[in-house]
């Protein structure tokens, strides 16, 4: 068999099917853009199913793989996604059972007994997966077996059987993504419609061409809640050059006119010796486009106000730090390693030089209780903190789901995964108050600090605050 004889889908999936691009942002899906770019340069070719761009039901779903035979279907996925990821096979092999169904993203590392044992999925592609998707195709190309392809699980004997674990490459080795193998005029114009995300006041969405860019892999803390856990167990944290980074924003200004970037890391700044040579190249490049980046609680604090006047002049619109909890307690069993105290300093400092805070907080771990959110609420109407307010969400291959499962809380996995949902929706109450009570003292610290600021957001959006209205 040739190269052009296998026959490649790759299928983007829309998380939340019932918010379609006229409703909502969709996101561009960078990482299996980064495989299919790896795949194309391989020499392959594949047809693309994009449904973010174009939704489709059920039926329309089985027409259109009813009409083309494919040997290998790959598609993305994080955990909450299990269940469209299963219809989505069951749709496929109901008319082509000989295809292989290949995933990645957070469900395949954090799920892949799930996936293959009884979602009928062929191959879960664990951690990063730009070469080993090309190896597996190559492998089923020539006939070959997979045991000496690093970094997958596959089913031997009708058990999940894991290789060994794949080291990354360097991250400057990585080429970039051919954003335009999805429609990604698209997805930057998706932002014009999305009135309700608000990065302050006044700024909306809607005036920025996005895309999103990966400046670093991993973290090198161990949250209890975090994937982070399992994704990057093996993987140091890592991080491009300034040279790198700036070369890749040049080229998506040149190839997209981008004036925005979300950096999609788990942490872009971390130390002021890591940050600073970064800020430093985008400043001197002068590339004229602001961005939103992740950092911790702890960057900034006193003695380090050029640090934050750096990120200003680089372009930081929004800074995103979790304080999670303003509880000593809490915070120590997640595993945190920062103080309430920090926060305020790093929210204050970032408030004088004009650069918004995007706040997580995750409210229910078994220690919460009226006081500990009050604790917490308060700190952030002190501050002028308006949150983006999560309820845990327990992922399974974290400390915070070996808990859920050793209370009992969690039974047959395969159903709670089915139906966990995301984090604005309170699925899972390990707290000593009821659920009404819970997220009534939670409402009311929301208003009260949505009052103090003066936003413009409705009693229903209070913790959801970036989803559109859906239609009736
Ligand atoms: C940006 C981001 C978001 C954005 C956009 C998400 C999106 N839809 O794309 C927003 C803010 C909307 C978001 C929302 C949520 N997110 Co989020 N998010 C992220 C973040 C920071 C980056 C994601 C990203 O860039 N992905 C692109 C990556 C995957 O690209 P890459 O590195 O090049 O990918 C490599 C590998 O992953 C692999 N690979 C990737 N795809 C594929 C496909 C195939 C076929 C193969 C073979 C390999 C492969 O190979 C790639 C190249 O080597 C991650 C943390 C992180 N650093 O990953 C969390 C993360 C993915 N989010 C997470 C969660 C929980 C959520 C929410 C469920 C939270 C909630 N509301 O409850 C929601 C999901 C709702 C939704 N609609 O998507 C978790 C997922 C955990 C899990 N196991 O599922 C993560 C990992 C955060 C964490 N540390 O826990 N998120
Ligand atoms: S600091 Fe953030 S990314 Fe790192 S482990 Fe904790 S929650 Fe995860």
């Amino acid at each position: 068999m040739t190269k052009s004889d296998l026959n490649i889908l790759f299928i983007a999936i829309n998380y939340r099917p019932e918010w379609t691009k006229e409703k909502t942002l969709i996101f561009f899906p960078l990482g299996l853009c980064n495989v299919a770019s790896e795949t194309k340069r391989a020499g392959y070719s594949f047809d693309i199913l994009d449904l973010n761009v174009t939704p489709k039901t059920d039926e329309e779903l089985k027409d259109f793989l009813r009409n083309k035979r494919y040997d290998v279907i790959a598609v993305a996925g994080l955990t909450h996604s299990y269940g469209i990821i299963k219809n989505i096979v069951r749709i496929a092999k109901e008319a082509h059972p000989d295809t292989s169904f290949v995933i990645g993203d957070a469900a395949a590392s954090s799920i892949p007994e799930l996936l293959l044992e009884k979602a009928g999925a062929d191959i879960a592609v664990i951690g990063e997966g730009r070469y080993t998707f090309v190896d597996l195709l190559r492998a089923i190309e020539n006939g070959d077996g997979f045991d000496s392809i690093e970094g997958i699980a596959y089913l031997k004997d009708g058990k999940t059987f894991h290789t060994p674990v794949r080291t990354p490459a360097a991250m400057d080795s990585y080429e970039l993504p051919i954003w335009d193998i999805f429609e990604a005029e698209e997805y930057i114009c998706s932002a014009t419609n999305y009135e309700n995300m608000r990065l302050d006041d006044n700024a909306y969405v809607h005036k920025m061409r996005p895309l999103p860019i990966h400046s670093s892999k991993g973290c090198p803390f161990r949250c209890t809640f975090c994937e982070n856990n399992y994704f990057h167990k093996a993987n140091p944290w890592r991080y491009h050059s300034p040279q790198y980074l700036v070369s890749v924003i040049k080229a998506m200004k040149e190839r997209h006119g981008i004036n925005y970037l979300y950096f999609w890391d788990d942490l872009t700044f971390f130390t002021p010796e890591q940050s600073e040579p970064l800020l430093q190249a985008i400043i001197d490049a002068d590339l004229g486009v602001r961005f939103s980046a992740i950092a911790r609680v702890g960057l900034l604090k006193k003695g380090r106000e050029r640090l934050a006047e750096m990120l200003r002049d680089a372009g930081c619109a929004i800074l995103n730090y979790s304080l999670e909890s303003a509880s000593p307690d809490i915070l120590k069993v997640m595993n945190k390693h920062i103080t309430a105290e920090q926060f305020a300093v790093q929210k204050r400092m970032l408030d004088r030089v004009g650069i918004a805070s995007g706040i997580n907080i995750v409210l229910g771990y078994p220690q919460e209780t009226e006081k500990t959110i009050d604790e917490t609420f308060k700190l952030l109407y002190d501050v002028d903190g308006f949150p983006s307010v999560g309820y845990i969400l327990p992922i399974p291959n974290t400390p915070i789901f070996d808990y859920a499962v050793e209370k009992g809380l969690i039974g047959d996995i395969e159903e709670y995964v089915l139906n966990m949902g995301e984090r604005q929706f309170l699925k899972m109450n390990m707290t000593g108050m009821t659920d009404e009570r819970f997220q009534q003292v939670v409402h009311e610290h929301l208003r009260k600090i949505r009052d103090k600021m003066g936003l413009k957001i409705d009693d229903e959006h209070l913790i959801c605050g970036t989803v559109l209205d859906k239609e009736d």
